[in-house]
């Protein structure tokens, strides 16, 4: 988990204007014990140029379950999509890998269209099927269970690759005003994206049996997912 977390941290890093983004200091480390197991969530948050919540999360449940989150939310101002990765391990095995470019708009913006369909996606062998909330997805998003640790490289490779397409597009993309429609339809598809991930139940089941169903649905509301009301009057 921790290497491709540092994979992400590089990019994250190569960011103009990047700075942690001020948040409850008991979210940065959270610690808890079910059944006797150690329970520990590491969350860092930064904002940026054209990001208006970089989220890198490791999470362990005791020795058996790892999970790395990772979403860059894009400043509405700015046509770019959003930066989606989730990889669940249990038992040493890696059950789930997901990576995505997901639009907000009707479409991928046209560069990063064009560039992703440049690359070069690997065969894997076990191509998972998406939930039915998956509609959020581009076409390009790539669900796995890896086979090998040939396959977890791909994997890996594919972050870094669907990483240096957004941010070399980020680094050419100009801002629109706060108020402008266009703006405002980005953050709606963003809330729309929030809304399906939190039918997600698979994450839910986990925080919830950890901590409680109260605090996993705050959790996914206001630390996974937020997409505040009023963040267009306010924030930018
Ligand atoms: C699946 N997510 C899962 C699974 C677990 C979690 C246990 C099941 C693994 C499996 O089916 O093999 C748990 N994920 C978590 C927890 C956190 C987390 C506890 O991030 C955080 C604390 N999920 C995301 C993001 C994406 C995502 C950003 O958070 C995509 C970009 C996708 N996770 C995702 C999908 C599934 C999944 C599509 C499969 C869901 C299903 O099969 O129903």
């Amino acid at each position: 988990m921790e290497s491709v977390a540092n994979r992400i941290r590089l990019h994250r890093e190569s960011l103009v204007d990047l700075k942690p983004l001020d948040l409850d200091p008991k979210l940065k480390k959270i610690y808890g014990k079910f059944s006797g197991d150690e329970l520990l969530i590491i969350n860092e948050f930064h904002q940026s140029r054209g990001f208006r919540k970089i989220h890198i999360e490791i999470a362990k449940f005791g020795p058996a379950l790892e999970i790395l989150h990772c979403v860059f939310f894009p400043d509405p101002r700015f046509d770019l999509p959003i930066f989606g990765v989730d990889v669940v391990s249990s038992l040493d095995a890696i059950s789930a890998a997901i990576v995505d470019l997901s639009p907000v708009g009707d479409a991928l913006p046209e560069s990063i269209e064009r560039s992703l369909s440049k690359l070069d996606f690997p065969n894997f062998k076990h191509v998972r099927k998406l939930p039915d909330w998956g509609d959020i997805f581009s076409n390009y998003v790539q669900f796995i269970r890896p086979d090998s640790n040939k396959e977890v490289e791909l994997f890996k490779t594919l972050v870094d690759e669907f990483l240096n397409v957004l941010i070399s597009t980020c680094s050419l993309t100009k801002q629109e005003l706060p108020d402008s429609a266009i703006t405002i339809e980005r953050y709606a598809r963003q809330k729309f994206y929030c809304l399906q991930q939190k039918r997600n139940d698979k994450t839910r089941n986990v925080l919830a049996k950890t901590f409680s169903p109260h605090w996993a649905e705050e959790y996914i509301d206001m630390v996974l997912f937020s997409c505040p009301d009023g963040y267009l009057d306010h924030s930018i």
